[in-house]
């Protein structure tokens, strides 16, 4: 394909991505504009490059001609929460809207069944219609939900995996599982406190928006 058709064919998908994100963003905005506590605290959103692609198209044995209805996550949100349990919030939030404004295709639970990486987080596959000049398109996209905890861990999982071109040293995948039962550890000993936490937060909100108004 060349880099012209690549850029039309990866429109609907910057399309998918930046609705969902705007969606996901404002589930947040309504939460906090009620005073209420946010099981969503950020969202991001990425389309796949097109060297990605094509290493994973490799890596599956997906034909390129398969690849709008077969590679998952070309088009990929994540939704970022402070505690483990907002997680199925936000997964409650998303299968109330199955069949409305997106098609869930299906889940995976990588916060109770950790990856052998040590990796978690909530992954749901969806089917998301984007308007186009030539009419409906349905896009797939990756929707990812994990903890702070999980991110900063994923986060530089990932780097390392770069680096390492996918083969990251015994002793520092050890350390990496480690950390990241760490990070697990972080997160529920946080989910104990999480009232605490939560009125702390208020409070400090109020008096950060009570001097902004001096
Ligand atoms: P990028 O750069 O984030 O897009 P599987 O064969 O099922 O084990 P598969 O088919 O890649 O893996 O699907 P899966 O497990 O749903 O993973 C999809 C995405 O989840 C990955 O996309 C990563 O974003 C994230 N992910 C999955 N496993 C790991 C892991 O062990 N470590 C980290 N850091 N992220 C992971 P890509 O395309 O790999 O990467």
């Amino acid at each position: 394909m060349l880099i012209k058709d690549w850029k039309e064919f990866l429109i609907p998908y910057e399309q998918a991505v930046e609705e969902l994100k705007v969606k996901f963003k404002s589930i947040r905005k309504q939460f906090r504009s009620k005073n209420e506590y946010s099981p969503i605290e950020f969202v991001t959103g990425r389309v796949k490059e097109v060297s990605s692609i094509l290493e994973k198209s490799k890596k599956l044995d997906i034909p390129l001609n398969r690849i709008y209805d077969e590679m998952e996550d070309i088009a990929g949100i994540r939704i970022m929460c402070q505690f483990v349990e907002d997680i199925y919030k936000v997964v409650q939030i998303i299968h109330q809207r199955n069949g409305k404004d997106l098609n869930i295709i299906y889940e995976k639970d990588y916060v109770k069944n950790k990856k052998e990486s040590g990796y978690r987080s909530y992954h749901i596959i969806i089917k998301y219609p984007v308007q186009t000049a030539e009419g409906e398109k349905e896009i797939l996209a990756e929707i990812q939900i994990r903890t702070l905890g999980m991110n900063f861990w994923a986060t530089i999982e990932h780097s390392l995996n770069y680096k390492y071109k996918q083969s990251i040293p015994e002793n520092i995948k050890e350390r990496l599982k480690k950390a990241g039962e760490l990070a697990f550890l972080l997160d529920q000993e946080m989910s104990q406190i999480k009232e605490e936490i939560v009125e702390a937060q208020t409070l400090f909100e109020i008096k950060s928006n009570i001097i902004s108004d001096i």
